[in-house]
């Protein structure tokens, strides 16, 4: 791991979500997924000591269905409490963990970012995805087209003033906002692998701010290398995909 954090052993069988007493925050997490890494991205930011228990995908343990009713990760668990869905989880670890904040103080502000967590969420991981899944090649360009909107709005929005005075996207302080993005901009050279499609060189507010993500130092504890996602995504960009994700992706209108 390049977290500083070991894996715990993957659990048994025999653990069940009824006996977990343990006071230290959990984080079911896989290796490849950028949901899971926000997370571990936002434990790294308020130094909160955590136990990363990575699970295999392809092989769900048991014990992982009885805890992630959509059988997905990331799932915490921090004593008898359990959460899912990373953005859900996040602003969960931001109130119980409030230092350093990483939502604006301000509600107009704070409802600003939810908005921009909605739109990483809602729309920029969808076209990522369907982009990546698309066997049709017009149907590629369709979501190609759509990528490049939306890197031409995040790029508009940052220039326009609210947004611009960088070199994250709330202003100076990392936010959540920056930790939903952060791994899908990591990932984006499966994109460009796959897919021919890259971030334009014109889009220079853009780069300035994926630049501050990739030297941000939770997610360069977390990151992993271009020959490592452009191997994880093959199976995405060949069609053989079967997990819950890749289904649920490509059924997405
Ligand atoms: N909306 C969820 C998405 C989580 C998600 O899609 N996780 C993937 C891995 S990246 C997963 O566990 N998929 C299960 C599967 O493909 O079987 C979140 O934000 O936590």
């Amino acid at each position: 791991m390049t977290d500083g954090q070991k894996p715990k052993k993957i659990p048994s069988e025999s653990d069940s979500d009824t006996d977990r007493s343990q006071s230290k925050v959990e984080i079911i997490s896989a290796d490849v997924c950028p949901f899971a890494q926000r997370s571990r991205i936002v434990l790294l930011e308020k130094e909160v000591d955590f136990i990363l228990s990575e699970i295999d995908l392809k092989n769900k343990p048991d014990w992982f269905l009885r805890v992630s009713p959509y059988s997905k990760v990331p799932v915490l668990r921090y004593g008898e409490t359990r959460i899912y869905e990373s953005a859900i989880i996040n602003e969960y670890l931001d109130e119980v963990f409030p230092k350093p904040p990483l939502m604006p103080s301000d509600p107009e502000r704070r409802a600003e970012a939810r908005i921009w967590i909605d739109f990483c969420d809602n729309r920029f991981t969808v076209t990522f995805y369907k982009l990546l899944l698309e066997q049709d090649k017009d149907k590629q360009n369709e979501y190609r087209n759509c990528m490049l909107d939306h890197l031409l709005f995040l790029e508009t929005k940052m220039l326009s003033g609210t947004y611009g005075s960088g070199p994250y996207w709330m202003g100076k302080t990392f936010s959540l906002v920056d930790a939903s993005f952060a791994p899908f901009f990591e990932r984006f050279v499966a994109l460009e692998h796959y897919r021919d499609v890259t971030i334009p060189p014109q889009h220079t507010r853009l780069k300035e701010w994926t630049t501050a993500l990739e030297r941000r130092e939770s997610v360069k504890k977390t990151s992993r290398s271009r020959d490592y996602f452009i191997a994880r995504y093959a199976p995405y960009a060949d069609g053989t995909a079967e997990g819950i994700t890749a289904k649920e992706m490509r059924e997405k209108t």
